[in-house]
């Protein structure tokens, strides 16, 4: 097969990749007690559309990058997990409009997802890494960790906080277009919440500035900017396939490559600004 072009690659994951997240009136949660803490409405149909949006993940290159004040200048920002902005404001700046978690953060003990002011900013959005399926029955019952358990009793302590879930066949979507566009074949495990995020603001947005997903000249093996562990895995993947979603968004960048070199931007641009 031939190799892609940018504008390809774009229009391939506008028309196959369906980003939705989970409502009461899907089964099996409507059968459920529990369905009404769900939003009603898709995620797109109740935030943006945005003009400039800010995904800022969570690598150790971001450390004294001082792109806190670019990155709060943008319409709306996604960060992911537990990635702090109190201390951190320079690097990373210090607006929070979407937060995007995985199920693990929700469940391990060391997080203190219910009680910790962390999670209180924004929007939260949650995935978990479940089977290759895109069957919602058989994700519910055989989920990474345990999501819906820890969405409900999130739900009771914060119900005014918007909270989503986002619906796995998106991560295996997307999963599917990283696949076809390498020619060696990759691990079946979920795209990083990075790339899930990024996808999702493009949906949101008009244009998306992605920073230190490709690693700057600041590049490091510092795994996060908040942490003191260091592991080259985390900027290159292990169980998520992150070395091929970093050549896919190398592929689909609009910016140059000093942008990478010095601020570790990308410019990718959202899918209402372009047809296939
Ligand atoms: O590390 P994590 O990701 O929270 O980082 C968020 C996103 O930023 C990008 N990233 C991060 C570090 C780095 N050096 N380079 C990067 O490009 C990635 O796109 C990443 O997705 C996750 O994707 O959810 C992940 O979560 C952690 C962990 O669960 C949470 O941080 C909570 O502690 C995973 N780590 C482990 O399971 C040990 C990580 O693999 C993926």
């Amino acid at each position: 097969r031939s190799k892609l072009s940018g504008a390809e690659l774009l229009c391939q994951i506008k028309e196959m990749v369906q980003i939705a997240t989970l409502t009461p009136d899907m089964e099996p949660f409507s059968g459920l007690p529990w369905a009404s803490q769900l939003p009603p409405r898709q995620i797109t149909a109740d935030i943006g559309p945005f003009k400039t949006c800010a995904v800022v993940s969570s690598a150790g290159s971001l450390k004294n990058a001082g792109l806190g004040k670019e990155i709060d200048a943008h319409d709306a920002v996604i960060r992911f997990n537990a990635a702090p902005t109190t201390g951190f404001e320079k690097d990373v700046g210090s607006k929070t409009t979407v937060r995007l978690i995985n199920s693990q953060v929700m469940a391990s003990e060391d997080h203190h997802f219910l009680s910790s002011s962390l999670y209180s900013a924004g929007i939260l959005v949650s995935w978990d890494p479940g089977p290759y399926s895109s069957d919602l029955r058989e994700w519910f019952n055989k989920t990474d960790y345990p999501i819906f358990k820890q969405y409900q009793r999130y739900r009771r302590l914060h119900p005014q906080q918007p909270f989503y879930i986002l619906h796995p066949r998106m991560e295996w979507q997307l999963w599917q277009r990283i696949q076809d566009n390498m020619v060696e074949t990759i691990q079946k495990n979920p795209p990083s919440s990075g790339l899930l995020g990024t996808v999702l603001m493009m949906s949101l947005c008009e244009v998306v500035h992605v920073y230190e997903f490709l690693p700057s000249r600041r590049k490091t093996e510092l795994c996060h900017y908040y942490q003191r562990f260091s592991d080259a895995a985390c900027t290159l993947g292990a169980y998520h396939p992150l070395l091929y979603e970093k050549n896919l968004v190398k592929r689909m960048n609009k910016g140059s490559d000093r942008d990478i070199y010095t601020h570790g931007r990308v410019t990718l641009p959202g899918f209402m600004t372009f047809n296939c």
